[in-house]
């Protein structure tokens, strides 16, 4: 499967300079990247993968594949509470050149030799890397997919493995989803490596994100699905609405007028260490809160009211007008943080089965209480105030209302700082500076606790914007003295989904 290593660097050098109807080839680079702007980058890249591969591991034919990371609008920590979110797929990416192997081996080397090599087998249950490991990534599409294909009555043994060598260019544990796009690759990469497709129409790459945001929870996070769909669903030039549970996507153009401008504050937000519990934290915070939820409108209605997630206190799910779902709700919870003692007394029933129920991490330990205790009241508020902002912000879009949509982002920011508590000095300050810098609307994007914030600029702003942020920024809040910080702050076009090339 694939094409010979030298047949391939000729067709990529020549690939994506063609109209846009070519071959599968010319369409992959031209789904995934801006050519002519983009085309010398581009070349040298690929050129690079087929070169360190070909030098590691002889395969007659390769293929290639990519995943982009994304840049969030609008909509944070909503996805896992079954609320929309609004991002959009970026013209950055993790990709890789790659061939089948014969045996049931899983090889992965980098183009950037600090990562090194990882290879493990394929078996029913893929033991875990040591936590934080960027093998995990890999190891939990292939198990996902396994998992999968079992249930179809293809086991593990009847599965072959792959090699591959990757390159990223998403900043890591920046909020980016530098993570996601690199299980999203692997899964492309296991799954052309069988001949098995679950990516060739939409109905097939929607299911795929789904499994793909189930499977990466074998990394230890809790989180949601945004971010494996909209790296397979993304769509050039527009930010995609994305609803969950049924997972749903509805692209949106962005304006002509704007560029979106990514900031990287440089404090790390790895998710997979110390931001781990951090982040899990939020999202049994909203199972708490539902929970709460759940209890106070059962008895209020005295029958059971269908809640399980935040974003369930909606009129056709629970068959309560809206405007008194929003009463109750509001009053249902208080102001104060509650001890695990409380919500257990509310829910009727003992503290240790409440902490099994809600509080699990991954691995069966249970989180702790936290000194400030449960926030469910603040939680509460966040994701639902967000959920709106988010359909707002949608409409706005759409209505070409870009101050609007700016001001929503703003809105969004306070919210994320004051009641989710998932901001950082840093963070806060960046926003402050890039609004001072003429910014139409900024905020922090993605899981926050550090990582980069998005602002929405006036294209012909764009240059003095960057220079503004770069001076009151990183040269002196964070007096940073090195001269390019082309690589922490940068405009991102909306690109294409994940690609695939692979010919038989
Ligand atoms: P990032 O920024 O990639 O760590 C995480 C979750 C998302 C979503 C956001 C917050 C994963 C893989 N990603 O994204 O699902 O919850 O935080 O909006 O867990």
């Amino acid at each position: 499967m694939g094409i010979p290593a030298d047949q391939l660097i000729g067709m990529i050098e020549a690939a994506g300079d063609k109209p846009p109807a070519g071959d599968p080839l010319d369409r992959f680079f031209q789904t995934s990247y801006d050519f002519p702007a983009e085309g010398d980058r581009i070349h040298r890249r690929y050129r690079g993968m087929v070169e360190t591969h070909a030098s590691r591991f002889h395969d007659p034919e390769l293929s290639i594949a990519r995943a982009p990371g994304r840049v969030n609008l609008i909509g944070e920590h909503t996805d896992y509470n079954g609320l929309p979110v609004f991002p959009m797929a970026v013209n950055r990416d993790m990709a890789a050149v790659f061939a089948p192997r014969r045996d049931r081996t899983v090889v992965i080397a980098n183009t950037q030799q600090e990562f090194g090599e990882r290879s493990f087998d394929i078996q029913e249950n893929i033991a875990p890397y040591a936590t934080g490991d960027w093998g995990n990534y890999c190891k939990a599409a292939v198990q996902g997919l396994l998992d999968f294909y079992r249930k179809k009555r293809r086991p593990a043994n009847k599965l072959c493995g792959f090699q591959a060598t990757i390159d990223g260019d998403i900043p890591i544990a920046a909020g980016m989803s530098s993570s996601s796009a690199l299980v999203v690759l692997c899964a492309l990469i296991f799954l052309a490596s069988n001949r098995l497709d679950l990516q060739s129409d939409a109905d097939r790459r929607l299911e795929l994100a789904d499994l793909l945001a189930a499977a990466e929870r074998y990394v230890g996070t809790q989180g949601g699905g945004m971010d494996q769909a909209i790296s397979l669903m993304g769509k050039a030039g527009h930010a995609v609405r994305i609803d969950f549970f049924p997972l749903a996507t509805r692209p949106a153009p962005l304006p002509e007028s704007c560029a979106v401008v990514v900031a990287n504050s440089t404090v790390s937000a790895a998710k997979s260490t110390e931001a781990l519990d951090k982040y899990n934290r939020r999202p049994i915070e909203c199972r708490l809160a539902a929970a709460v939820l759940k209890r106070i409108f059962s008895r209020h209605y005295d029958r059971e009211v269908p809640i399980s997630l935040l974003g369930d206190l909606k009129q056709e799910k629970l068959a309560i007008a809206e405007p008194e779902i929003w009463e109750i709700a509001d009053k249902a919870l208080h102001e104060e943080p509650y001890t695990l003692e409380e919500i257990a007394g509310v829910l009727g029933q003992s503290a240790e089965k409440t902490a099994a129920l809600y509080c699990k991490r991954r691995d069966g330990s249970i989180f702790p209480e936290p000194a400030d205790r449960f926030k469910l009241r603040q939680r509460y508020r966040h994701v639902v105030e967000e959920g709106r902002r988010v359909e707002r912000s949608v409409q706005a879009l759409e209505a070409g209302d870009v101050a609007g949509f700016g001001q929503l982002m703003n809105r969004s920011h306070e919210s994320c700082r004051d009641l989710y508590e998932i901001s950082t000095p840093e963070l806060d300050r960046l926003v402050t500076i890039a609004r001072e810098a003429g910014a139409v609307g900024s905020r922090l994007t993605g899981a926050g606790f550090g990582g980069c914030t998005v602002s929405l600029v006036e294209k012909q702003k764009v240059e003095p914007f960057i220079r503004q942020v770069m001076q009151n920024y990183y040269r002196e809040y964070l007096g940073r003295e090195d001269r390019g910080f082309d690589d922490l702050i940068f405009p991102c076009r909306a690109a294409g989904g994940a690609a695939l090339f692979a010919a038989p």
